[in-house]
């Protein structure tokens, strides 16, 4: 059983009914990094906190996620949280440095690091997570949704391997191809933990939860279906029946099917795609999510407006689009060009 909100408020939130694949009264939007340094009350908080120090509290991390809701009017809202926060049990030694992005101070070279990685315990080492869950699903409204996430283990490798972000991949790739036994260690605990994680945040209160592969894009179709899927696969496998999933990829084009293959309601596009052709190879048993540039919120309101109106009509109103940006908002993003955003989207799409 897929859960729902509260029975009486099921029917009033247009992001689940699209999860379920329902006609809504209008198509929902939410924006994946919704909550963040685009937003000047964002980065006032931000001033007085790290950003580690602001995941942890829970009433912060609460207001976060609850105020870009109400300030942008969007239909669902994210825990604000991050991917990586599941790495620091993992005693990965994580940080997040000013300008420079995530940090892992023991990153993963050898098979004998993985054999080293301690049990993570997260139903308890990411508590703060579960009552931030918790608490925004009070605080929120009941027609809007709850998005809990993680990070795919792939994703999630790729950081511990290489020690912070990259364009590349080289370590990752190499450690895959060169020690695939170790690879497949590491991915089936990051599954396993992941797991644990995702159904705690159901639990506390999340209504949908989805996985971010953002950085799968790197691999070939063989790659995909040799080191990722079947840990992916398990990860949508044990959530299935608790909640509906959302599955999503940057630059994933040629994965896609293969990525629907390892699970997911909704399967997450990017602008690299066109909408109603990729849906229509999906199939539309499964919904889709996307696809603007994020780019094009940095235009103005004209171009926003065209852009909307371009994926809705690629969409043709079929139950089960969400509109989202193909990836995060960008740092110097106007508030009020994502305001006009949310608001062209429901209008034009009302009927
Ligand atoms: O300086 C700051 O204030 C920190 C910036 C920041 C924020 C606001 C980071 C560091 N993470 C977040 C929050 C966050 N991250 C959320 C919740 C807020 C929301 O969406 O509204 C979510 C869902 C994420 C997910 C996330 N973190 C992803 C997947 C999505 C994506 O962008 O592909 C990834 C890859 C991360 C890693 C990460 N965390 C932070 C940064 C700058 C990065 C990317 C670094 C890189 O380029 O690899």
């Amino acid at each position: 059983m897929i859960k729902t909100l509260k029975a009486d408020s099921s029917t009033l939130s247009v992001f689940m009914q699209a999860c379920r694949l329902e006609k809504s009264r209008h198509t929902p939007i939410w924006l994946m990094r919704q909550a963040g340094r685009y937003m000047p009350a964002y980065q006032e908080i931000r001033a007085k906190h790290s950003f580690l120090e602001l995941c942890k509290n829970t009433d912060l991390a609460t207001h976060v996620t609850v105020s870009t809701v109400e300030q942008l009017g969007v239909d669902a809202g994210i825990i604000f949280a991050d991917i990586l926060l599941i790495l620091e049990p993992l005693g990965a030694g994580l940080s997040f440095v000013k300008g420079d992005g995530p940090a892992i101070a023991k990153p993963i070279r050898t098979p004998r690091d993985i054999d080293a990685l301690p049990e993570p315990h997260v139903e308890d080492s990411l508590a703060y997570v579960y009552e931030t869950v918790r608490q925004s699903r009070k605080a929120l409204k009941p027609e809007i949704a709850l998005i809990g996430f993680a990070g795919a283990p792939f994703t999630l490798a790729s950081y511990l391997i290489e020690g912070g972000p990259s364009k590349s991949f080289y370590l990752t790739k190499k450690f895959m191809y060169t020690e695939p036994e170790a690879w497949h260690k590491l991915m089936d605990k990051l599954a396993l933990a992941s797991i644990v994680y995702l159904k705690a945040q159901i639990e506390a209160g999340a209504d949908a939860v989805q996985l971010f592969d953002s950085w799968v894009g790197c691999l070939g179709t063989d790659d995909y279906k040799t080191f990722v899927l079947p840990h992916s696969q398990k990860v949508f496998a044990a959530i299935r029946n608790l909640a509906p999933t959302i599955h999503f990829g940057v630059g994933a084009g040629s994965l896609l099917s293969l990525m629907k293959t390892a699970g997911g309601n909704i399967i997450g596009l990017d602008w690299r795609v066109d909408l109603d052709t990729e849906w229509r190879r999906l199939g539309f048993e499964v919904g889709v999510q996307g696809n603007m540039d994020p780019i094009i919120l940095l235009s103005d309101r004209a171009q926003i407006n065209l852009r909307a109106k371009r994926i809705l009509e690629q969409a043709k109103a079929r139950p089960g689009h969400i509109f989202n940006l193909g990836h995060g908002i960008l740092p110097n993003t106007p508030v009020d060009n994502v305001r006009f955003l949310v608001d062209e989207v429901h209008r034009l799409s009302t009927h």
